[in-house]
């Protein structure tokens, strides 16, 4: 086994490489961080002191590879497999990049304001926050409506713009629910849910979800 995926079967961002390793059946050995554990947390930080999980560590290659979207990029140089997380041509592989980067930094990260804004103590809320990243997620999600069709994000091929897109949905549609306003969009999550990758997923994040912060 030379991949070591350090993680928490809960996190997002996790999900986004679990989908690209089981799309090709990459054997990797999961290492489970449970941040709220001294040991885990001080090995993490110790790896990576951003303190931010996926982290892969190949030991085949000695590299360390932080980053969702760098880690799958890897995995497609690297560990590639019978789906191409990357396409070949260049054309086609900006635009997933930017799929990629859309999802991360407008759908994505704007739900971890808002559910992390509940983890937050009393007193130490950010609600002008929460409602920017409401208005911002909303708008992100009126392009995606109008962008996605009838397959995948790239059409017929699934690629890391899925993969990016999953958690970022599924969570998205947990803090305010698609189907009324992005119906093409909330039935694009439900083809996600059950790529067998994604529901893979989902299943073995089942015991850890009553931690989502509802
Ligand atoms: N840009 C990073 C974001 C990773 C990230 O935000 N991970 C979250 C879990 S979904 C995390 O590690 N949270 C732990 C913490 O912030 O203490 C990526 O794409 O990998």
């Amino acid at each position: 086994m030379t991949l070591r995926l350090h993680y928490h079967p809960l996190s997002s961002f996790c999900w986004k490489v679990l989908i690209a390793l089981y799309e090709n059946a990459t054997p990797f050995e999961p290492v489970l961080v449970d941040l709220s554990k001294a040991e885990d947390r001080d090995a993490f930080y110790k790896l990576w002191p951003i303190g931010k999980f996926p982290v892969i560590a190949d030991t085949a290659r000695n590299w360390m590879v932080p980053e969702s979207s760098i880690i799958i990029e890897y995995l497609a140089q690297h560990y590639p497999g019978r789906t191409a997380l990357v396409p070949a041509d260049p054309d086609a592989a900006r635009q997933v990049r930017m799929r990629d980067r859309f999802f991360d930094l407008h759908i994505h990260n704007h739900m971890q304001k808002i559910t992390g804004d509940r983890l937050r103590p009393a007193g130490a809320k950010d609600p002008f926050g929460v409602e920017q990243a409401r208005a911002q997620m909303r708008t992100a999600l009126g392009l995606v409506e109008s962008d996605v069709g009838e397959g995948w994000l790239m059409g017929e091929a699934f690629t890391m713009a899925d993969c990016a897109a999953a958690p970022a949905l599924f969570y998205a549609d947990k803090v305010a629910p698609l189907a009324e306003e992005f119906p093409k969009t909330a039935a694009y999550l439900a083809r996600l849910k059950i790529r067998p990758s994604f529901a893979r997923v989902l299943e073995e994040a089942g015991p850890y979800f009553h931690l989502f912060p509802a």
